[in-house]
């Protein structure tokens, strides 16, 4: 008989929300396979910006703080998800990041099982960032890109937290709180929906 196929939990929130710290977490407790979006594209963009124009300029596009074409980014998910062997689910962070991005990833790959938004104020996203561009050096974590990561953010996240609430997959949580805090509450709720 065929395997299920694995269960699809998207890790949504603004920059500096906990996606990567809440993401590892999931993956360490659950044994799921940990996507980030940004990773990937950070990774690619390293490798490829010197040789290749098109992420020359998706670099660029990168460390300015603005979004990378829909298609490369749903072509490299698609990719690294074919890669992954056996999993009981995926883990993906970062991922959509607008409604347009949220309807391709559906038509393309699949109807996720659960999206979390990571639902932070906008003083602690800009207090985490800019303590950890201090201690760490993310192309994109300078201050004009970290501007207009937050203005992204703000101007996306509206309607694709309504994209995700129509179609009764998103549980919104309180990021401002401790990182256990927010483990917490996300165990629950992935142990609610989806056990
Ligand atoms: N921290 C975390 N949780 C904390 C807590 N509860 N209390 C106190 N401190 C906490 O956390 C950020 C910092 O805060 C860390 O130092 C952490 O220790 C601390 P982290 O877990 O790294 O937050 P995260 O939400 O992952 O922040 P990140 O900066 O990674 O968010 P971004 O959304 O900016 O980054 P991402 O890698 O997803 O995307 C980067 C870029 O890639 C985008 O700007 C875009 O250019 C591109 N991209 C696309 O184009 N398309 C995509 O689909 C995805 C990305
Ligand atoms: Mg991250």
């Amino acid at each position: 008989p065929s395997r299920p196929r694995p269960k699809v939990i998207l890790i949504i929130g603004g920059p500096g929300s906990g996606k990567g710290t809440q993401c590892l977490k999931i993956a360490e407790r659950y044994g799921f396979e940990y996507v980030s979006v940004g990773e990937l594209l950070r990774k690619k963009m390293i490798h490829n910006a010197t040789s290749n124009r098109k992420w020359s300029l998706i670099a660029r596009i990168i460390t300015n703080g603005e979004l990378a074409p829909q298609e490369t980014t749903i072509t490299e998910i698609k990719q690294k998800i074919m890669k992954i062997p056996e999993a009981s689910g995926i883990v993906i962070d970062g991922f959509p990041r607008d409604v347009g991005q949220a309807l391709s990833f559906e038509d393309q790959i699949c109807t996720p099982d659960l999206v979390v938004f990571l639902a932070c104020s906008n003083q602690r996203l800009k207090e985490r960032l800019e303590k950890r561009a201090e201690q760490q050096g993310r192309p994109d974590d300078n201050p004009k890109a970290i501007d207009r990561r937050l203005t992204n953010f703000k101007q996306n996240a509206i309607p694709l937290v309504k994209y995700f609430q129509e179609k009764g997959l998103i549980v919104t949580l309180d990021a401002d709180r401790d990182e256990e805090e927010v483990f917490c509450d996300i165990s629950m709720t992935v142990d609610n929906k989806m056990y």
